[in-house]
Formats: C-alpha cells, sequence, structure tokens
C-alpha cells in the first residue's frame, strides 16, 4: 500500500452500481468478449516482451571501505570501516523484460496489482484500498512546502499503475523492454531473485560496489558534479523540480538500463534512473554499531509511520534526483520505503554470492 499520498476520496462508489438486470447483461457481454478474444490478451502482450537471456552480473572484488559520511545527511554517520566479501552484482537494474520472463514463468502478481488487505491498513482511506501505486506526476508545487497534501504533491496514488502500466491504465511496457522494471516492492523484488536464483545485495555491499574503488569520493565516478565537466555519469534530474525536467542528461524520466558509462566496477546506473532496494530493514542509527565484517543490517527495522511496515534499505538515487532538492544519487546517501510500497522510480538488481 503506497504511502505517498493522500489523495482526497473520489465519488462515492455506490454511484457505479447498475441496476441488477443490466449487470447480468454486461457480465454475459463480457464473458462473450473475451471468449471470442485470441490466445494473446493484452496482458499477455506484456510478457511478449519477456527477456529470457542470462542475467549479466561483474565480480565486485572484496575488500574493505570506508562506509558512510561525514557531510552528508545524519543517518550516513558515523563513517566507519567495512569489509565484504567477494560478490557478484547485476551490470544493470533488473529490466522490465527481464522480470515480464519472470511472470511468464511463475505467473507472479506484483503487491502493486493486488488489493491491499484493510486489516493491515486500519486507518487508510477505503478509497485508496485498491491497487496501484504512487506515480511521479509534475507539478508546480513548493519543494518544502506548505503543501495541501500530506505528502509532497508530486506524488500521486494511481489506482492500476503497476510494473505493466508505469503511468497507470493506458501507459504500457511494451516498447520499454531494456528500460528498469519499476513499482516494485521489497517483497516483489525478493520472489524474483528466489526465481533467478540471486539475492538482493545488502547495503554494504551496494556501497562498496557504487564506490568502484573510489575513496571517500563523493560520486560512484569522482567529485566533479553531473555535466560540470561536459559529461553526464547518471540519468538524474536537470531544471526546476519538481516541475520541469529538461533532459539535459539526455534523458526526461527514465532511461533504458546501460545508456550511462559504467563506474570503476563495470555498474550500469549505479547512480540515479531507479532507487534500488537492499536486503537489509532500514535503522537511522545502525552505522553506530555496525559490526565490520559483511554486515547484514539491523535484525528490526524501524517501521513506518504512516502504515506500520517495516521500512527497507533503497539506494542510488532516481531520474527524480535534483541538486537542489534531492542530491541522494551519491553513493554514501540512504533511504528507505515501507517493504510493501514500490512507485515510479523504484527497482532493484540483482546479487549472488561469488
Ligand atoms: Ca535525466
Amino acid at each position: 500500500m503506497p504511502r505517498l499520498d493522500n489523495t482526497p476520496a473520489k465519488t462515492g462508489w455506490k454511484r457505479w452500481i447498475v441496476p441488477g438486470t443490466a449487470a447480468v447483461v454486461l457480465v454475459v457481454l463480457l464473458g462473450v468478449f473475451f471468449a471470442l478474444q485470441p490466445a494473446g490478451t493484452p496482458a499477455d502482450a506484456d510478457l511478449a516482451i519477456a527477456d529470457d537471456a542470462p542475467m549479466e552480473t561483474v565480480l565486485i572484488p572484496g575488500g574493505t571501505f570506508t562506509m558512510g559520511s561525514e557531510t552528508g545527511a545524519e543517518d550516513e554517520k558515523p563513517t566507519h570501516e567495512v569489509s565484504v566479501k567477494p560478490f557478484r552484482l547485476g551490470k544493470t537494474e533488473v529490466t522490465n523484460g527481464q522480470f515480464a520472463a519472470f511472470v511468464k514463468a511463475t505467473g507472479y502478481l506484483t503487491t502493486a496489482e493486488n488489493k491491499p488487505d484493510a486489516r493491515k491498513y486500519p486507518t487508510a482511506d477505503p478509497a485508496l484500498l485498491v491497487p496501484g501505486s504512487a506515480v511521479y506526476v509534475p507539478v508546480d508545487a513548493p519543494l518544502r512546502g506548505p503543501w495541501e497534501t500530506l505528502n509532497p504533491p508530486w506524488w500521486k496514488f494511481v489506482p492500476g499503475a503497476n510494473w505493466r502500466h508505469p503511468e497507470g491504465p493506458g501507459s504500457s511496457i511494451q516498447d520499454r523492454k531494456d528500460y528498469p522494471v519499476v513499482h516494485i516492492a521489497w517483497d516483489d523484488a525478493v520472489a524474483f531473485c528466489m526465481w533467478a536464483k540471486k539475492r538482493l545485495p545488502t547495503e554494504a555491499e551496494w556501497e562498496f560496489a557504487a564506490r568502484g574503488g573510489l575513496i571517500r569520493q563523493k560520486h560512484c565516478w569522482g567529485v566533479c558534479k553531473q555535466g560540470e565537466d561536459g559529461k553526464w555519469y547518471a540519468n538524474t534530474f536537470q531544471g526546476r523540480f519538481p516541475l520541469e525536467d529538461t533532459g539535459a542528461d539526455g534523458f526526461v524520466g527514465l532511461a533504458p538500463v546501460g545508456k550511462f558509462p559504467v563506474n570503476g566496477y563495470g555498474l550500469h546506473d549505479i547512480s540515479g534512473n531507479v532507487w534500488e532496494w537492499c536486503r537489509d530493514y532500514y535503522d537511522s542509527t545502525y552505522y553506530g554499531r555496525s559490526p565490520k565484517d559483511n554486515p547484514n543490517g539491523p535484525d528490526v527495522g524501524e517501521g513506518d509511520p504512516f502504515s506500520a511496515q517495516p521500512l527497507r534499505v533503497r539506494r542510488g538515487g532516481s531520474y527524480m534526483c535534483d541538486d537542489n532538492y534531492c542530491g541522494r544519487y551519491v553513493p554514501s546517501a540512504r533511504d528507505q520505503n515501507p517493504a510493501d510500497s514500490g512507485a515510479s522510480h523504484t527497482g532493484f538488481r540483482v546479487a549472488s554470492d561469488e
């Protein structure tokens, strides 16, 4: 159940109730309609982009590094030494094509495609307890409020938005095979990994890999800012957030994976494009007590105040990261979201033991 919007209830659902007879006729007609359809239904057409090729991963050498940042947000402190074993990490974020292969093989329905269980959200507006997800919508709004809504107004809960329909009903992935899959909840990412015989990276593994062998540098590529030297290293947001993305880096919104240079370990889009789930629970104070060797995160995470769902770590920033508001496309920056909530900027990449 996305927590990112408190859109007022829509017009009462009772107005959609039609007289009983008409409803019966409608059901019969729909049954005849679908019975006469050829084998490929619209839903199956999404799966035609299934990419069954083996997922490309790169070997991340083990090592010791300084995790966190003394100049970043409070949850990035204190910096501390961490050692990780060698492991493998997806060269790119998981794509729509790769996720389609998973759904084609398993019939899996993502969290956003299922109706939320009202018992888990006793205080939620019933109008929002429908399948859907949070979608970024450009809007002219102050960056830090005041807002009419509880959450930033550029987030809209859209019924029917899910990985197949990234902007909601009417949008499609059929020409986005190589784009990162989005609207993925943590549970969905884990389900994919189990099917693919992979796992999510730990937060420490992710940061070690993102730094690409660089030592205490701000960005995954070094110290210079995006575009400063005439080069664009990641898909982020240029222009006036949250209204206008100029796409100076070559892409307005999401980009297909692999369009920006690799970092020192050969990873595309480890900065920007979509937030990537990590395995760990999120605890803002964890760095103060993290073990040095192969930390797995806290045993229990902080809870989301909106839904009482546990928070899981996301890393890497997204196409919505703008230096004036969200500079969190840097390797030290931490983010979190309820485990049951994806959004139009949230995906993942896979990891595995060496
Ligand atoms: Ca961009």
